[in-house]
């Protein structure tokens, strides 16, 4: 979709902190970051809410989002996915919110490579 920031990503055509990708799927760092490694996961299907992506579109998205919350150490964390303005939905394409929460003494374990 031409106007679809989020796909705009997906095309390179604006740049992202890359974490994965393959053709069906999108990982990077959120660009306001609720915590340190806030990453958002994407179906590169353009989809403004959840019940418009076919399934074989999400299949990788859960394991990315677990694989993502392994990198940052986090014990704590949200995974979460808004649909519509009520429910907080800013970006019209789907997109799952990976928050890691840092624990107060430690913070995150190891990390992201940026660091
Ligand atoms: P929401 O679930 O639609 O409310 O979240 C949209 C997220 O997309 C929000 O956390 C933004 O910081 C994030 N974001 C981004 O990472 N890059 C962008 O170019 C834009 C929004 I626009």
């Amino acid at each position: 979709m031409a106007a679809c920031i989020f796909c705009k990503i997906i095309k390179g055509e604006i740049p992202c902190f890359k974490l994965f990708e393959s053709d069906k799927t999108l990982a990077f760092l959120d660009i306001g970051p609720l915590s340190k490694g806030h990453a958002l996961v994407i179906p590169k299907f353009h989809g403004e809410k959840l019940t418009d992506i076919p399934d074989e579109h999400l299949s990788e998205i859960l394991p990315i989002a677990k694989k993502l919350v392994k990198v940052t150490g986090a014990e704590n964390y949200n995974i979460l996915q808004n649909n519509g303005r009520i429910a907080h939905q800013v970006v019209d394409h789907v997109h799952f919110h990976m928050i890691p929460k840092p624990n107060e003494k430690e913070g995150l374990g190891i990390g992201w490579p940026t660091e």
